[in-house]
């Protein structure tokens, strides 16, 4: 899958124009001003890899980016960390579906500043180190977390020490686990804000309050310690107003522990509700535990605060906090053991216990045609032009670019609040390979499906999602398989699909084909450009008559990126142009010799899916074909094949090979396509009757105008020549 941008016209880096423009409307505290990736370059996440092309890895891991997603899922990183460069804003609510959960790593933006990140869930898990946490923000500055929801943290769920201009909002941050199930630690962290966020299931630490913060309108729930003290040698200063300690079956009445003298704690509005009887009927907290008591609020602060009551705020976050464009069921349960108000919640030792991190349904990317990261639809409704990169203009005003008012209108609940039946777990998970399908058939550059076809397959999901929204009891496994079943024929038929299209090819440009490097015994896994390129070009026969073609080893892509020039991929003989023909060919021709190759197309959307088979050498010769993967259908050879027709592996220029191993790629090159004038043909010995044959051995009564063939011979003496001939 491409890597896919628009260009950045005037990325607008922290400071330097509007300083007191908000985030995103309803910004508030110390964070609300950060400006993320405003004006840069808008990068798609394409994909759910942990790493790679494509991937939200790649997509924070430069400064200055502003990050949509065109898809929707669990990201599970186990076994690495992602990193969150500076001068970004990730816009965790443009995911379709039920969103983003990043899972089974470390999510790390130290020292980075100037962060925007809404609607993203950050669960850690057990394969985080024990003495790490699920999101760590160490000397981070100028960050704002909206709606976001993390958890299974090992040590705590958050670090953050020494940061600065920090806010957290409407986040949820629960269930940390062992070995010490805590919620978040500090340590001289200034400037830092945290409201309407909802504390649930972490033993303490919700947070450790070892720094200046604003702590207002949080609620707090089922936990053995609340909010911690600095109890430090070093001054801290808490200002905490209008918050609610709500205990749980776990709970104690400690909602305010470990505070000393240092801590200089102002307390006013705050209530606590520890008799876990399904109502919320709590009292006023008059105590400062053994901190010291301020009369007065410690920070006297210009930025946007929209304080409410305690009451005021159990409701709000129980409508709105956390990734709840579409609440997945883990915030769910969260949510649900909050409004139980002391009936259910636990402390959990890891996500074993809940059964593992779980399936989100994926949804489909609105259409956006000209990939500026808003959808057509939008575009239209805001008199914004749908077939031109207008992400980072200004023409809505307000101070935000034009992508930013896109990504705040979708920050509110969706209409497509699901969460999955479990007996229809299979449906869903068709249902999210085929959005995967359609999602990534939308924006693969290479041989394409017919836009027909994915429309048809686009009403499909629409039925199935629509299905699923209407799911009640009374609809029977029966009825779910059998939309399964239609779904899964859709797919199918979209697969077929691939057929017959050239879509996304320009007949004006030169590709290389090449395929990507192994090693002897690698696998079908290890085929990857950064070991080698292996191309194939024609060379220019005797007498300027038929090509030969050569396969050849380049340079990889790792000698590419340092630098080296692939002598290879810049020979004419290597460059081949591609043109559409009818009947279900796809003509290839060599810019140098002009010969043509033909395919028999059953070319897939996605290059990895094309595989080349060697034959034996029979008959002296060595065979060469590509082979489409789903099918098995010969797209080009070079060659006779082996008896058995497919081939088998052999080493061919000092390169062990076979059909499994290798992948072709059609890449487009700068050059344009100039053919040479005249085309001569190969021709030798008498002929009696010459018949000719496509690549499939069908044979055929006319000679057609192009391609690489078998020629059939059958001369005077009775005996019969095959042999390939390349001709325009
Ligand atoms: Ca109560
Ligand atoms: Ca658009
Ligand atoms: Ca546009």
């Amino acid at each position: 899958m491409k890597y896919l941008y628009t260009l950045c016209f005037a990325c607008v880096l922290s400071g330097t124009v509007q300083a007191q423009q908000l985030a995103f409307p309803g910004a508030e505290g110390y964070g609300a001003y950060a400006s993320g990736g405003r004006g840069c370059q808008v990068v798609h996440v394409t994909n759910l890899n942990a790493s790679g092309p494509g991937s939200l890895a790649e997509a924070v891991g430069q400064s200055n980016r502003f990050v949509v997603f065109d898809v929707g899922g669990v990201i599970d990183i186990t076994g690495t960390n992602l990193t969150i460069a500076s001068n970004i804003t990730i816009a965790g609510q443009t995911a379709p579906g039920e969103g983003i959960t990043i899972y089974g790593g470390r999510v790390i933006a130290s020292k980075s500043k100037n962060i925007i990140m809404r609607y993203i869930r950050m669960r850690g898990g057990k394969s985080v180190n024990q003495s790490k946490c699920t999101l760590t923000l160490d000397e981070c500055q100028n960050f704002i977390m909206d709606h976001c929801s993390v958890s299974w943290g090992p040590w705590d769920n958050v670090h953050i020490k020494d940061a600065n201009n920090i806010t957290w909002q409407y986040c949820i941050n629960s269930e940390g686990i062992e070995p010490q199930r805590f919620g978040s630690i500090t340590d001289g962290t200034r400037n830092w804000t945290i409201h309407h966020c909802l504390w649930a299931d972490n033993k303490s630490r919700n947070p450790k309050m070892k720094c200046y913060l604003q702590y207002y309108n949080n609620v707090v729930y089922n936990f053995a310690m609340g909010i911690i003290g600095g109890h430090s040698a070093a001054d801290n200063y808490q200002d905490v107003v209008n918050n609610y300690f709500i205990a749980g079956p776990n709970g104690s009445a400690k909602y305010f522990d470990d505070w000393t003298a240092t801590d200089h704690l102002y307390s006013s509005g705050n209530y606590f509700d520890g008799n876990c009887d399904g109502v919320l009927n709590g009292t006023l907290i008059t105590d400062h535990h053994n901190a010291t008591a301020m009369s007065r609020p410690n920070f006297n602060t210009t930025h946007p605060m929209n304080v409410e009551t305690a009451a005021e705020a159990y409701q709000n976050i129980v409508d709105q906090v956390g990734a709840s464009r579409v609440r997945d069921p883990h915030d769910l349960r969260i949510i649900e053991q909050l409004t139980s108000l002391g009936k259910k919640g636990s402390f959990i030792a890891n996500e074993d216990e809940l059964g593992g991190i779980g399936f989100l349904a994926n949804g489909l990317r609105p259409t956006d045609s000209d990939n500026d990261g808003m959808a057509d639809e939008w575009e239209t409704a805001n008199g914004l032009n749908p077939t031109v990169n207008d992400a980072n203009g200004t023409t809505l005003g307000g101070g935000y670019t034009n992508i930013e008012h896109y990504v705040n209108s979708l920050a509110q609940k969706s209409d497509e609040q699901s969460t999955i039946d479990p007996r229809a777990r299979s449906l869903e998970a068709t249902l999210s390979s085929a959005l995967n399908l359609v999602n990534g058939a939308q924006v693969d550059v290479t041989l394409g499906f017919p836009s027909q076809s994915i429309d048809q397959l686009k009403v499909l999901i629409a039925d199935a999602q629509k299905f699923l929204q209407n799911l009640t009891e009374q609809t029977s496994q029966k009825e779910i398989d059998a939309q399964e079943t239609i779904l899964n024929n859709g797919v199918k038929a979209l697969n077929n699909a691939r057929i017959y299209t050239l879509e996304g090819f320009s007949t004006e440009k030169a590709y290389n084909i090449y395929s990507y490097g192994t090693h002897s015994g690698a696998k079908d896994a290890d085929a990857k450009p950064s070991i080698q390129r292996r191309y194939l070009y024609a060379l220019e026969g005797q007498n300027g008559k038929a090509g030969q073609l050569v396969y050849r080893i380049g340079l990889s892509d790792n000698d590419i990126n340092a630098g080296k020039k692939d002598a290879i991929a810049a020979m004419p003989a290597a460059l081949w142009g591609l043109e559409a023909a009818g009947n279900g060919y796809v003509k290839v021709r060599n810019l140098l010799t002009g010969n043509y190759m033909q395919m028999e197309t059953s070319l897939s959307a996605n290059p990895i899916a094309i595989h080349p088979t060697y034959a034996k050498q029979d008959n002296g010769k060595m065979a060469f074909y590509m082979d489409a993967t789903e099918e098995g259908k010969r797209l080009f050879n070079v060659g006779a094949p082996d008896a058995d027709g497919k081939g088998g592996p052999v080493d061919f220029f000092a390169m062990h090979a076979d059909r499994t191993r290798l992948r072709w790629v059609f890449e487009q090159t700068e050059a344009d396509v100039v053919y040479p004038t005249a085309i001569q043909f190969l021709s030798d010995g008498v002929l009696r009757s010459v018949r000719f044959f496509t690549l499939q051995g069908v044979e055929m009564e006319n000679r057609p105008s192009a391609g690489i063939y078998l020629e059939c011979t059958t001369k005077s003496d009775g005996t019969t020549q095959v042999r390939k001939i390349m001709a325009q």
